[in-house]
């Protein structure tokens, strides 16, 4: 019998602590609850660990931490027996990592798979979760930990006609397991976010003709990819422990040069030669080339034009060029990292459409109709992201106290304490939830310090004898002032993108994450345990 076919056969039942998603989160709050010798269950919706790695296959699918960083630190044997082998891990290889540590701690015995979670409803007089999922499966739990990622609710834009479409239709975030082969085809891809700026080169070197559908152009800087060198390898993993102490102290969790100069202080040749140095370099790096890029618009300025001047240089039709230069906020969006993005738009087989005067109109049985043209494609891509960070969460009907439900009290505001809890929700958890670090850091780090204080509850409570934990009201009232507060001087809660939810239509607009800076963020948390759980009620 397979593994998966045990898990399957397990009894619907009563645990303490059920946990939802098998991505990074939920691997290892299932280990350390195991540690502490819990009842824990993982419910995941897909047949296999992995989480945003298990879903996003699309071609050239990478992640934009460097690899030996993008990785757990729970355990130096792990880290040290683990393997990378480029600069950025492709997903396969990040997707076979997460295997391989859900095979190494015995995970998957205690992981139910192909299961979607619907309803978690907290019953107050048993002071318990109940947790349904499809398939007739019910649970309940003392604690109920939501592991369940900050962009994994695709987002599919309505368009009419779509149903008519007589094309293939795929979103980089639902790819199928098998490979889809474009060869000699005519394929549209509808966006220019992270995932089409990634699969866009790939997917340009088979088809017969590439079609991408532009409604806001992007920065994105080359990844500068290549083999892990192994001296690199073994120099990091023998100073892994202050690596990744340097990482903890640094407002990103990510071990990068900060040049603490302002943009604006340096003369223009200066300005130019620490640009491109970043550029030559590669990645996410770019933006921290100065203190201010993200704070002050005259400072953003110089990079976005450097970046412009790049794109100028590389595109050879200069109405291409033009139409592919991002003229809003650097950084604002999230900063994509490419291999041969602008490079593509010189190949002769691809065409770039631009929807944003004329959005796409409709989708008809061939193809795409915008602006009085149709363009006829074999299959159509959907690199149109996600909604982000509370669409998970929100789809899954979240019940409190009183029955209230999350999706009514976040209708206006994502109210939360530390991210990481929800006033009215006893004993539920958000990894990486709203109102934490998450996508402004490291994720597996941040996942592993909510993991690890998450953990440090549970042993607390039960030292102490209590059974339920609620975030006050009152603090939470303060956490959602102090987030919002703290993403004020930042020019990124003042611009389009999802991290406030502008992406989804009708969404409220609120800059989500906490934008204070891992460290900052981290001696709060800690602090908060420190001094008896501040700002909890235990009972
Ligand atoms: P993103 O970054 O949200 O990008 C989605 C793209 O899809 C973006 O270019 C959107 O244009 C475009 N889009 C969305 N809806 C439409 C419609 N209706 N018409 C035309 N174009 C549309 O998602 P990704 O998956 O690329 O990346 C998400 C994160 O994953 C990324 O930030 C990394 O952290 C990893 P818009 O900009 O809204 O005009």
């Amino acid at each position: 019998m397979s593994i998966k076919g045990i898990v399957r056969t397990m009894p619907n039942g009563n645990f303490d602590v059920v946990i939802v998603g098998a991505g990074f989160a939920g691997l290892y709050m299932l280990h350390r609850a195991r540690g502490l010798g819990m009842r824990a269950l993982v419910i995941e919706a897909a047949d296999g660990v992995g989480g945003t790695w298990y879903w996003n296959r699309y071609p050239g699918a990478r992640c934009d931490v460097e690899s030996l960083q993008y990785s757990y630190q729970f355990s130096d044997a792990l880290q040290q027996e683990w393997d990378w082998t480029e600069r950025y891990a492709t997903q396969d290889e990040i997707l076979r990592y997460a295997n391989h540590v859900a095979d190494r701690f015995d995970l998957r015995r205690d992981i139910r798979l192909d299961t979607r979670v619907t309803r978690a409803k907290f019953d107050e007089s048993a002071g318990k979760w109940t947790i349904e999922a499809d398939k007739g499966t019910t649970l309940t739990a003392t604690f109920c930990v939501m592991g369940t990622g900050c962009l994994s609710t695709a987002n599919m834009p309505n368009f009419s006609g779509l149903a008519d479409y007589r094309g293939a239709v795929y979103h980089t975030g639902r790819w199928p397991r098998e490979k889809v082969d474009f060869t000699g085809k005519r394929v549209g891809v509808i966006g220019t976010g992270s995932s089409a700026i990634q699969a866009i080169p790939e997917i340009a070197r088979e088809v017969g003709h590439l079609y991408v559908f532009q409604r806001t152009p992007n920065y994105t800087i080359p990844a500068n990819n290549a083999p892990l060198d192994p001296a690199l390898r073994a120099r990091t993993k023998a100073n892994y422990a202050t690596l990744r102490q340097e990482a903890k102290e640094l407002p990103s969790g990510v071990y990068y040069e900060f040049n603490p100069k302002s943009a604006l202080e340096v003369p223009p040749e200066e300005r130019r030669r620490v640009y491109e140095a970043r550029w030559q370099d590669g990645g996410t790096t770019f933006i921290a080339a100065f203190s201010d890029l993200i704070t002050n618009e005259a400072a953003n300025e110089t990079a976005a034009e450097f970046v412009r001047e790049k794109i100028h240089a590389v595109v050879k039709d200069p109405k291409t060029a033009a139409l592919l230069s991002p003229h809003n906020i650097i950084g604002c969006k999230r900063l994509c990292v490419d291999t041969g993005y602008w490079e593509t738009f010189n190949r002769p087989n691809v065409s770039l459409i631009d929807v944003s005067t004329a959005p796409i109109e409709r989708i008809t049985a061939k193809g795409v109709q915008t602006g009085g043209s149709i363009y006829e494609v074999d299959a159509l891509v959907f690199a149109t992201g996600f909604d982000a960070m509370t669409g998970t969460l929100n789809a899954i009907d979240i019940r409190g106290r009183g029955g209230k439900r999350l999706r009514d009290k976040w209708a206006a505001v994502p109210h939360n304490y530390l991210g990481l809890t929800i006033s009215g929700f006893p004993n539920l958890f958000t990894i990486t939830g709203p109102g934490s670090p998450s996508v402004f850091t490291n994720m597996i780090p941040a996942i592993e310090q909510h993991v690890d204080w998450i953990a440090d509850l549970f042993a607390h409570m039960r030292a102490k004898g209590f059974s339920r934990i609620e975030a006050s009201a009152d603090a939470e009232k303060k956490w959602v002032a102090h987030v919002a507060e703290a993403g004020a001087p930042s020019l990124r809660s003042h611009c389009d993108s999802w991290y406030l939810g502008a992406n989804i239509e009708g969404k409220p607009r609120i800059f989500t994450p906490y934008i204070g800076g891992v460290p900052v963020y981290a001696k709060i948390c800690e602090d908060v345990a420190a001094d008896g759980y501040r700002g909890f009620e235990l009972a």
